[in-house]
């Protein structure tokens, strides 16, 4: 269970994103060759108020495994760079067709579709370029960079955006079923990033097996509590619109864990993701306490 400590959020978090943004503006600085309208719409893309959950949790368990977070600031700016641009593309009139992103209008909105198109590129270029940067040693950098681009790639983050965009006609009737195949995206979708994300921090901490293995089972629990949160967020607000919201979800056959399993039972599920996710942690003792931190505040999130 999670205790009322691991909800008080320490200086160290404010530091952490004050580094990590830090670190990716200078990533997205001039230089010789950027056009300049590309990289004002890269840095808009990137710097946006986001929470950034995933570069937070690359320094996370890079701590947690003993590791300086120093180390792993190259990789946290990488994944949060594909996770940018996977937003970028995910709002293109093409896909989610999203005039909002981040309480703003999205690139393609404030800026224009082509130019969308090309952050995108360039974002998920320059990611594999930051990650190789030093101070990441050639050691940590070679199965980082295979990690992270199977993470990104046809398989998981692409592959889950692609079958996702196939549809509810795709996925099959009975509501069991419908959960499975529902899971089967997000762990894809959502889940690879911040699996990848904890993986990374690990690597750059010279992380054992088993913390490895310890952390790609927190990473699992953890992106479906995200997921599910991230579904129940959709529907909060107004609590007399829920019922009607769902079922406008449940018209468009769009597939949600408040359609398939109503919205008393996905937060009873998110709460259930995250002790699955805080148990994974057991080995670890008192270091990954700003993990456990970071799941608490996630199952509460209000954005
Ligand atoms: C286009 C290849 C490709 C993939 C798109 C990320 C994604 C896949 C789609 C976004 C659609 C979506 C809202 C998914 C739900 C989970 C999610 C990724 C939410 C956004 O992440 P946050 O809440 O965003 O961490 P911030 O803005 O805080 O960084």
């Amino acid at each position: 269970m999670l205790t009322e400590a691991a909800t008080k959020d320490p200086s160290e978090a404010a530091a952490d994103v004050q580094a990590i943004e830090g670190a990716l503006s200078q990533a997205l600085s001039d230089a010789p060759g950027r056009p300049p309208r590309l990289l004002e719409a890269m840095r808009y893309a990137v710097l946006g108020p986001g929470k950034r959950l995933r570069p937070r949790l690359v320094l996370t368990a890079c701590r947690a495994c003993g590791g300086d977070p120093a180390d792993a600031l190259p990789a946290a700016c990488a994944v949060e760079m594909i996770h940018a641009y996977s937003l970028v593309h995910d709002d293109l009139p093409a896909m989610d067709d999203d005039d909002l992103r981040r309480g703003r209008p999205t690139v393609h909105r404030q800026f224009d579709e082509a130019t969308a198109i090309l952050v995108g590129d360039a974002l998920l270029a320059l990611a594999f370029e930051t990650l190789v940067w030093p101070p990441t040693p050639v050691q940590v950098a070679a199965p980082a960079c295979r990690e992270l681009a199977h993470a990104a790639g046809p398989a998981m983050l692409v592959g889950g955006q692609a079958d996702d965009l196939s549809g509810a006609e795709a996925a099959p009737d009975d509501r069991d079923a419908a959960l499975a195949h529902l899971e089967a995206i997000h762990r894809r979708k959502t889940g690879a990033m911040i699996n990848v994300s904890l993986r990374l921090g690990a690597l750059c901490a010279s992380a054992k097996p088993q913390q490895l293995s310890d952390l790609t089972a927190y990473g699992d629990a953890l992106g479906l509590l995200f997921q599910v949160t991230d579904d129940l967020l959709d529907v909060a607000g107004d609590e007399s619109a829920v019922g009607k919201r769902v079922g406008k979800d449940q018209q468009a056959g769009k597939l949600t864990y408040p359609v398939l399993l109503g919205v008393e039972a996905s937060r009873a599920y998110a709460a259930e993701m995250a002790d699955r996710a805080v148990a994974a942690l057991a080995s670890f003792g008192p270091p990954a306490e700003p993990l456990r931190r970071l799941t608490r505040q996630i199952l509460e999130r209000d954005r």
